[in-house]
């Protein structure tokens, strides 16, 4: 998969959506820019969120239209929430095709913040979305130099355990410093295989009409829409009297 067997769209084509969650500095912009095949996302050494806002990116690679949405570390509870609102808005801009989460863990600094976020995902995207929720470990090359494989560190430690077992869709691991192709196919393979174990989902759709945040959005297109209404209403019935 050479870089220049990838386009990037100005609009997103109807195809497959990636959102990536993690901590700060775990590996997510990078990880869209090897997923993309292109430096969609600025990414940085800095304990810092240098992605300050969600960012959607696409970009077509043999016919299959990928888009992915880069997101801030998760914080604390206003910014999670600040998080999904922004989420739900790229989502909405999304094309049509099935969403997948990813849970962005760099090799090695596994703790409780990413247990967390499997749980936030699911109460911001309704219990469905665990079906379509994914580990994706970063640095696959320190583990290479420790000597060391993702499977045993996974089997050594029953936290972690836990933690796959809450994302449905298993785990991969990337060397986001290697530009071996195989490594995204094989990525994009175990997606695919995801989506379709599920029965797929359309992810627009699925925020829409089952998340809280896409009730929410429906809430406020209604009640604008009584509004006008009773407004239109009213101002009639002032020509009455
Ligand atoms: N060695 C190595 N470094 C990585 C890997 N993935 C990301 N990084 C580095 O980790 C740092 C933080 O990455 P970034 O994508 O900005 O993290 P984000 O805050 O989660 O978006 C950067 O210096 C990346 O170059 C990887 O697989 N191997
Ligand atoms: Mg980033």
């Amino acid at each position: 998969m050479s870089s220049n067997s990838f386009q990037s769209h100005c609009r997103p084509a109807k195809g497959l959506t990636i959102v990536m969650f993690g901590q700060i500095g775990v590996g997510k912009s990078t990880t869209g820019n090897t997923v993309l095949g292109r430096p969609a996302f600025w990414s940085c050494v800095s304990s810092k969120a240098v992605t300050r806002m969600c960012q959607m990116e696409s970009a077509a690679r043999d016919g299959e239209n990928l888009t992915v949405v880069d997101t801030p570390g998760l914080g604390d509870a206003r910014s999670q929430a600040e998080v999904m609102r922004e989420v739900q808005r790229c989502l909405l801009r999304a094309p049509g095709g099935p969403v997948v989460f990813l849970v962005v863990v760099q090799s090695g600094r596994f703790t409780q913040d990413e247990q967390r976020t499997v749980r936030w995902i699911q109460s911001a995207f309704g219990p469905q979305a665990a079906h379509y929720t994914m580990a994706l470990f970063t640095r696959a090359d320190d583990l290479r130099a420790e000597g060391r494989s993702v499977d045993q560190v996974i089997g050594a430690d029953p936290a972690m355990q836990d933690f796959i077992r809450e994302c449905c869709g298993g785990y991969h691991v990337l060397d986001n410093r290697d530009s071996d192709p195989s490594q995204v196919v094989e990525l994009l393979q175990k997606i695919n295989s995801l989506v379709q174990r599920n029965g797929g989902n359309d992810g627009a759709r699925f925020l829409r009409e089952e998340s809280p945040g896409g009730n929410a959005l429906r809430d406020v297109v209604l009640t604008g829409c009584f509004i006008t209404a009773l407004t239109a209403l009213l101002v009639a019935l002032s020509k009455f009297k």
